[in-house]
């Protein structure tokens, strides 16, 4: 079938879209809506078109590929006005998601109806750009500015039901929805046609309300939503056509820019992530209980996390007392989603019922993964999976949540080796993005399947990591940690680094970070490591945990903090302890201070790629994004350097 095909029901024209996977715009589809408008007014024998969509969504949007290409003819805004302005009304059929260019197209129509699992959205400022066919000139004049702004600033998609009420779209139908539109559209002919979206008013809004909304949507480094802002501002004020000219001006500059390159470039990177081709015909295996060893943070943080996605869950835990907190956090968890308008009452009541903790290994015997999350330590872990391997089904799949231990090392002496597999989750577990998968040799293919779609059902980003220290994630942190203290030792000031990265989008600095999270972690760890005869070069930071500098929860790190305060203070006590170390006084200023980091993790990005520890650049680009705050609109250090 060709982009689009065009059927008669009476005198009804139903143009049915069918560009999978997900109806994106590409040229050849502008061009046979084009055409098929022209086609549409030349025949007296339709009255009316319907505009629906084969597949799983109607038009998603623009095809974010051509992106990296010139504009080409016909361009949207032309055909959208075509269809506008075609003699016969044309009735969007609406089901999936008509996001970006498609609910552009719909709003070009003269009427929107719409499926109620259907949602409508303008998310062009999630890739860096402004809605570019009109989103931010027919919003306002559909619905109202405030929607406008919610829809195009705030880039999240509206469900039907919110959409209705809205005005966005005209009708929620149920069932067959070509044959309801076909309906819509026979009703429609018996009455006077609305104005066209374009010739609507657009009703007053106050000057206190956008002053209110450029702070409030206001994205440091992201220029997208301010531009969307001004977009739609510019259309309440002048005629539709000079406001589409303002837009479009906008869309292709922004178009244009590095953060919509970087943005762009992570949305297809998390897409494959998904769905890593090797796997694509390997079914995973029945994933519909899971079993957690340890209550701790991350034991229950991973537990909150599935038991949401409504998995029902089994913790285990050592005694009673460790059992009732374990148990408690994850409550908590579900409480704190209800409070936030997450989950509903009722749905945490039911997810709570498949909720169960105790200290027996024998409840997980019919689980079908288990994931071990406690003490890292070879010793602990290895008799944890010495009991699973006991009591769990000989294919049930048992998975380790290490951050730095050798999983190969753990998975020793288990029967089934093949089902063993490494899960890197990061800690809040429920709100961290990122799941690093690290299978071990014997990983049986359906196994680590089973790991993409657990994530899948976590709403993770999954990557897979080869076995190195630290894995992809905290290798590269390593690294960045001590280049960031080699330019301390060059006298570089520790907030001058902290503040370079600030700038160039992290949301705390190297040192800050550690200081919030401890030094001690780390610190323990080399000394582990230099216990067991590792030559292991002294740090700048072991230097302030030997002086009892642990971070924020001992009052000072590589800062000092004022007595129930978290605004670091630079030290004088820091300066003194480490002043032996400093070689030099280099000035460097901050862009250059964020270049040297970002080069620093993208070398030794490189390095993981030449093991083969990570598969491609893209991959670490995720995990630095969704496990490090890495800023996403700079791409990942692979991306940006
Ligand atoms: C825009 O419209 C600009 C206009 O205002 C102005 C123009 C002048 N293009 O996410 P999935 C691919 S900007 C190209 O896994 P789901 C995706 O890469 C656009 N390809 O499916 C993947 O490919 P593969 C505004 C696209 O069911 C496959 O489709 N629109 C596009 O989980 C499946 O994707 C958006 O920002 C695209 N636009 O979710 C919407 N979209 O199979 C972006 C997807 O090779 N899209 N692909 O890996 C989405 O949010 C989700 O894809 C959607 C489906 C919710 C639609």
């Amino acid at each position: 079938m060709n982009e689009i095909e065009i059927t008669r029901r009476g005198e009804i024209a139903v143009v049915m879209v069918d560009n999978p996977p997900v109806n994106a715009l590409s040229q050849a589809m502008r061009a046979a809506l084009l055409s098929a408008a022209d086609a549409l007014d030349r025949d007296d024998a339709v009255k009316a078109v319907v505009l629906a969509c084969a597949g799983r969504t109607f038009i998603a949007g623009a095809d974010v590929r051509e992106f990296d290409l010139p504009p080409l003819e016909p361009h949207l805004p032309d055909v959208i006005a075509r269809i506008e302005n075609a003699e016969k009304p044309w009735i969007a059929a609406i089901h999936g998601t008509a996001l970006g260019g498609g609910f552009e197209v719909a709003m070009g129509c003269r009427f929107r109806i719409a499926l109620e699992s259907a949602a409508v959205g303008l998310p062009e400022v999630t890739l860096g750009i402004i809605p570019g066919a009109g989103g931010t000139c027919r919003t306002p004049r559909l619905a109202g500015v405030e929607t406008a702004v919610k829809l195009a600033v705030g880039g999240r998609p509206l469900g039907a039901r919110k959409a209705l009420e809205a005005g966005l779209i005209d009708a929620i139908v149920e069932g067959d929805l070509v044959a309801e539109a076909v309906a819509f559209a026979e009703k429609a002919l018996q009455q006077p046609l609305p104005a066209k979206t374009s010739a609507r008013p657009i009703a007053a809004i106050d000057e206190a309300f956008w002053s209110e909304a450029e702070k409030d949507k206001a994205k440091p480094g992201y220029r997208a939503p301010l531009a969307a802002l001004s977009s739609i501002r510019f259309a309440t004020e002048n005629p539709f056509d000079a406001a589409m000219l303002n837009e479009r001006g906008l869309f292709l500059e922004l178009r244009a820019s590095d953060e919509a390159a970087a943005l762009r470039h992570v949305f297809f990177a998390e897409r494959s992530a998904a769905r890593p081709a090797a796997l694509k015909t390997v079914e995973p295996r029945p994933l519909k209980s899971i079993g957690i060893v340890g209550g701790g943070t991350m034991g229950t943080g991973i537990g909150a996390a599935a038991l949401m996605a409504g998995y029902p869950l089994t913790l285990i835990e050592r005694d009673e007392a460790a059992v009732a907190r374990g148990l408690s956090a994850i409550e908590a968890v579900l409480a704190g989603a209800v409070r936030r308008g997450k989950l509903t009452a009722a749905k945490q009541a039911f997810l709570l019922e498949g909720l169960a903790g105790t200290t027996d290994y024998q409840a997980l015997s019919a689980c079908d993964l288990v994931i071990e999350a406690v003490f890292e330590e070879i010793a602990v872990k290895r008799a944890v999976f010495a009991e699973l391997d006991r009591v769990c089904r000989a294919d049930a799949v048992l998975a380790t949540n290490t951050s730095y231990l050798d999983p190969r090392r753990i998975a020793e002496g288990l029967s089934h080796p093949e089902r063993f597999i490494g899960l890197h989750f990061f800690s809040p577990a429920h709100v961290m993005k990122l799941l690093e998968i690290i299978p071990v040799p014997e990983t049986a293919d359906d196994v680590l399947a089973t790991g993409f779609q657990l994530a899948r059902a976590l709403g993770k980003i999954p990557v897979t990591s080869g076995i190195c220290e630290g894995f992809i994630g905290n290798r590269i942190l390593k690294r960045y940690r001590a280049e960031a203290e080699q330019l301390v030792r060059r006298g570089v000031a520790i907030a001058e680094i902290d503040g370079a990265m600030r700038d160039y989008g992290f949301k705390m600095g190297p040192f800050e970070t550690q200081d919030l999270s401890g030094l001690d972690i780390a610190y323990l760890q080399r000394e582990g490591a230099r216990s067991e005869g590792q030559d292991v070069p002294e740090t700048l930071g072991d230097i302030l945990v030997r002086a009892g500098r642990k971070g924020q929860k001992t009052g000072g790190g590589w800062y000092d903090y004022r007595e129930g305060e978290r605004k670091p203070v630079v030290s004088s006590e820091v300066a003194a302890l480490l002043q032996p170390r400093i070689e030099a006084s280099d000035a460097l200023d901050r862009t250059a201070i964020a270049d040297h980091l970002i080069a620093a993790m993208a070398d030794e990005g490189r390095a993981i790629l030449a093991e083969g520890i990570a598969a491609k650049p893209e991959d670490i680009d995720l995990v630095k994004i969704h496990g490090y705050g890495f800023p996403r609109h700079r791409g990942g250090p692979m991306f940006a350097s």
